[in-house]
């Protein structure tokens, strides 16, 4: 039995546009999503994971397989779906999971054979076994899984040409920001996976860098820390040899032996999501957790970089308290905080969160002829109306943040303090200049966007 496990690409997606900027090599990750999927996966089915952001391949000169599956996020939901059209009209049958199949699951199920919801591991056998006795259901609900069901990825499956390994230790988030999938999607509950399944999983991947995809890595309560720490601690013992990044909320900053052993493990970078750089705008987004009163950003982030581990703040834009203006207050804040790469983002309503009820009841959803419109859905395009700023206006102040925090002057600035302080000054060249190389793409996709998509904004 031949089974395709695809992610499909988004051609909109600048920074997964490998050919046009050199440094975008470093911006494609492995689609996880489908090497769990491929861990599930019994031994008669002979699997082959396709990963379009290398590269679409030609398919019909492929040898026809038994069944598809595609993964898809709600960015990725078209091209899912040209894939799958291809596959159907041959009379392979497609089963479709992943966010974008729970969040908008009417819609999927009219394109593909068979829809799973939620996490796969409680399901995917099942699925497979119905699919190889010619009976396949149209749905499936996988629901949260337990943990300790989680496979080892097949890190064996997908070649060489990534900058990162992939790897997941915890799933959920208890903080459900009004714009974020991930409370909706995987639940409040954090969950943890085993620490010799994480160590073991580990040593199981080539690649020398890994992303460590948790949302947050670290957790919020103190039994979450500890478990953090012994984590930490276990990976050192291994002696990994391995250097990676991950997500963690700014608490990371708040306990030395935490970092300590973090550093001790291999962290090289974590990705913080400031948001906002006003207090009303985390009450807006019920992002309380950030607005610790008296909390001195400026030092916490000091005190991770210590630790010679790198920092990259990630900010969104289009908030309803952001006016004009708002753009060089953003690159402002940053450069006052010390991070070392800055990630800013278009508020989007994504399905399944609250901010798209929201939004959607008050009429604010500019780009809403779905499926076709899922394109625009990357956070790099205006898609929705925003209080204070008209489309024109929030683009420029979008390039005008991008401009004043990578500035030469700025980077060479960032580059010489991580030089001094050991911090990795190589990656964070490289990343700098990976994001000042997509400000000219990124702002020539949007002038695109205004000029072929603008009057939907009126
Ligand atoms: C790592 C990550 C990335 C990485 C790597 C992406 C990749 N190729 O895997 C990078 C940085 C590239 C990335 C990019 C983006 N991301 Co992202 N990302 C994540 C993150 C943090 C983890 C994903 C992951 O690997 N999870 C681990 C795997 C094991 O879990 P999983 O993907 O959910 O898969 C399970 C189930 O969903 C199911 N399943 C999944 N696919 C399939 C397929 C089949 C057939 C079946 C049966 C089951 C199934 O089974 C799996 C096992 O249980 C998630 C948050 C999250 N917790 O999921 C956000 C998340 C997926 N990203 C999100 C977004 C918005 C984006 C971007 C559009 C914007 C951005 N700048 O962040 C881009 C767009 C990329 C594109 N190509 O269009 C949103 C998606 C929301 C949505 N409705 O689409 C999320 C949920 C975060 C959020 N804040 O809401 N992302
Ligand atoms: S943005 Fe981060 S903290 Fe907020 S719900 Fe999503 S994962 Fe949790």
């Amino acid at each position: 039995m031949r089974l395709y496990l695809i992610n499909p690409s988004n051609p909109l997606v600048s920074i997964v546009k490998v050919k046009e900027s050199r440094w975008n090599r470093y911006r494609v990750w492995k689609p996880l999503s489908l090497m769990v999927l491929a861990g599930l996966t019994p031994p008669e089915w002979e699997i082959s994971i396709v990963d379009e952001n290398l590269g679409a391949p030609d398919y019909p000169t492929m040898p026809r397989p038994d069944l598809v599956g595609i993964t898809a996020f709600t960015s990725q939901a078209n091209r899912a779906y040209e894939v799958a059209t291809h596959f159907r009209r041959l009379g392979v049958p497609v089963v479709m999971g992943g966010i974008h199949a729970t969040m908008c699951l009417d819609e999927v199920l009219a394109r593909a054979d068979s829809v799973v919801t939620g996490e796969a591991e409680g399901i995917w056998p099942q699925v497979l076994e119905d699919a190889r006795r010619g009976s396949l259901k149209r749905r499936y609900d996988g629901g949260l899984a337990e943990m300790n069901d989680v496979p080892f990825a097949r890190h064996d499956l997908l070649a060489t040409g990534y900058a990162l390994g992939a790897i997941q230790t915890t799933r959920g988030c208890p903080l459900n920001c009004s714009f974020c999938s991930v409370t909706a999607f995987n639940g409040a509950h954090y969950r943890q996976r085993p620490i010799p399944d994480v160590v073991r999983e580990f040593q199981l991947i080539r690649e020398k860098h890994v992303l460590v995809v948790d949302d947050n890595l670290i957790g919020t309560r103190p039994q979450h820390i500890a478990r953090a720490k012994d984590l930490f601690r276990a990976m050192a013992q291994a002696n990994l040899r391995k250097e990676w990044v991950a997500q963690a909320t700014i608490n990371f900053a708040d306990d030395e032996e935490l970092l300590g052993l973090a550093a001790k493990a291999g962290c090289r970078g974590v990705f913080i999501g400031f948001e906002t750089p006003a207090p009303e705008g985390l009450l807006e987004l019920g992002k309380k957790f950030n607005l610790l009163k008296g909390r001195d950003i400026r030092a916490s982030v000091r005190r991770i970089q210590r630790h010679h581990i790198l920092v990259a703040g990630s900010f969104i834009m289009g908030l309803d308290i952001d006016k004009p203006g708002i753009g060089k207050r953003i690159a402002e804040v940053a450069s006052q905080y010390g991070v070392d790469n800055l990630n800013v983002l278009f508020l989007t309503p994504l399905p399944g969160t609250r901010l798209w009820d929201q939004m959607k009841s008050e009429g604010r959803i500019a780009l809403d002829r779905f499926p076709e419109d899922w394109k625009y859905y990357t956070l790099t395009f205006p898609v929705a109306r925003y209080k204070h700023l008209s489309l024109g206006v929030i683009i420029e102040e979008m390039i005008s943040c991008n401009r004043d925090f990578h500035s030469m002057p700025r980077i060479l600035r960032r580059v010489w303090g991580n030089l001094w302080q050991h911090r990795k000054p190589l990656i964070s060249l490289v990343g700098n200049l990976s994001s000042r190389g997509n400000i000219r793409l990124n702002g020539k996709a949007c002038a695109d966007f205004k000029r072929q998509r603008g009057n939907r904004h009126d």
